[in-house]
């Protein structure tokens, strides 16, 4: 049971002076949405515990919040919790094997079994959505506070592309609807995450109008270093125009393949009904049934990717 889960986590959080929180590398809102809002929700209750958020900042997402610097010997009598992260290699910072007790948190499928406690719900939206409702569930012994319902919100919007993909539920919405209980701007936030830089909106414009379209409606683009260069882009600002090609008809599953520097393709893979993951894992990587990453070597990958997505269409099709 998730709500036993909840009381074992709750323990855990009870029990120690010292918490570090970690997530994924290169996070998106629900991974700092999922770390800071329980960051907020620990620090809000328990203030003379020490709480703490790792990781790597990222510029274009700072209206979520900033990340601490964690001295090695914190680690020592500490509680990790990870959020949103399938893989142990996929953990910003990797000091998070040096605490005494480790919480994993997530919703995506449980490939990477990890932790002293695991929690992973693939039913949930988004970690931001799990975590809101464990503070939901735990009542006034950790209570939503603004600043966590802010956070959850922004994760939450993130990740279902504001409740436009399958994974929301009627749950995603009750818990909508408690945060939304709660004094922040819930429009200034949906207005943040919607706002891109010019580099990103040159970036969108170029991805659609290079966008390769197949009869069964496999779409996909490669953005070469070159082509980033060209609006002062790096793989880092290619998120957001991973879900452009769903916003064209016809198009039901598709590829944003990224050049890195170092070689090969980053492979950003999205679907509108065919299940992706498994491809996903055969090049490399994996994730949530409709939206999942890989790694291409060279084109010659790309196209064996494509060729695979004809093929779930097809199956899908019948
Ligand atoms: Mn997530």
């Amino acid at each position: 049971m998730i709500t036993d889960l909840f009381e074992e986590i709750y323990a855990k959080i009870l029990e120690y002076d010292t918490i570090i929180i970690h997530r994924h590398v290169r996070p998106d809102p629900d991974a700092l949405g999922s770390q800071l809002g329980l960051k907020a929700l620990i620090t809000k209750k328990f203030p003379e515990k020490k709480v703490y958020a790792v990781g790597t900042d990222v510029e274009n997402l700072s209206f979520m919040g900033t990340m601490d610097q964690v001295e090695n010997e914190a680690y020592e009598n500490a509680l990790v919790i990870i959020t949103d992260t399938a893989n142990r290699p996929r953990i910003d910072d990797k000091r998070y094997t040096k605490g005494k007790f480790l919480i994993k948190i997530d919703h995506h499928p449980d490939e990477d079994i990890y932790g002293d406690i695991s929690l992973v719900n693939t039913q949930a939206s988004s970690c931001s959505e799990i975590i809101a409702d464990l503070a939901i569930s735990l009542d006034a012994r950790l209570p939503m506070n603004a600043e966590a319902a802010r956070l959850f919100y922004g994760g939450i919007i993130g990740d279902t592309g504001r409740f436009l993909y399958p994974a929301t539920t009627s749950k995603t919405m009750r818990i909508v609807s408690e945060l939304m209980e709660y004094d922040f701007s819930a429009s200034e936030m949906g207005q943040m995450m919607n706002t891109n830089s010019k580099k990103i909106a040159n970036l969108s414009g170029y991805v659609l109008q290079n966008i390769e379209v197949n009869d069964l409606g496999v779409a996909h683009v490669i953005l070469t270093q070159e082509a980033l260069e060209q609006f002062g882009a790096d793989d880092s600002d290619t998120a957001p125009v991973v879900p452009l090609p769903g916003t064209i008809e016809g198009i039901v599953c598709w590829g944003i393949f990224v050049e890195q520097a170092t070689g090969g393709f980053r492979c950003r893979l999205r679907s509108k009904g065919p299940v992706i993951n498994e491809v996903a894992k055969r090049h490399g990587g994996g994730g949530h049934p409709l939206a999942s990453g890989a790694n291409a070597a060279d084109i010659a990958e790309i196209e064996e990717i494509i060729r695979e997505f004809d093929e779930l269409v097809v199956a899908w099709q019948k």
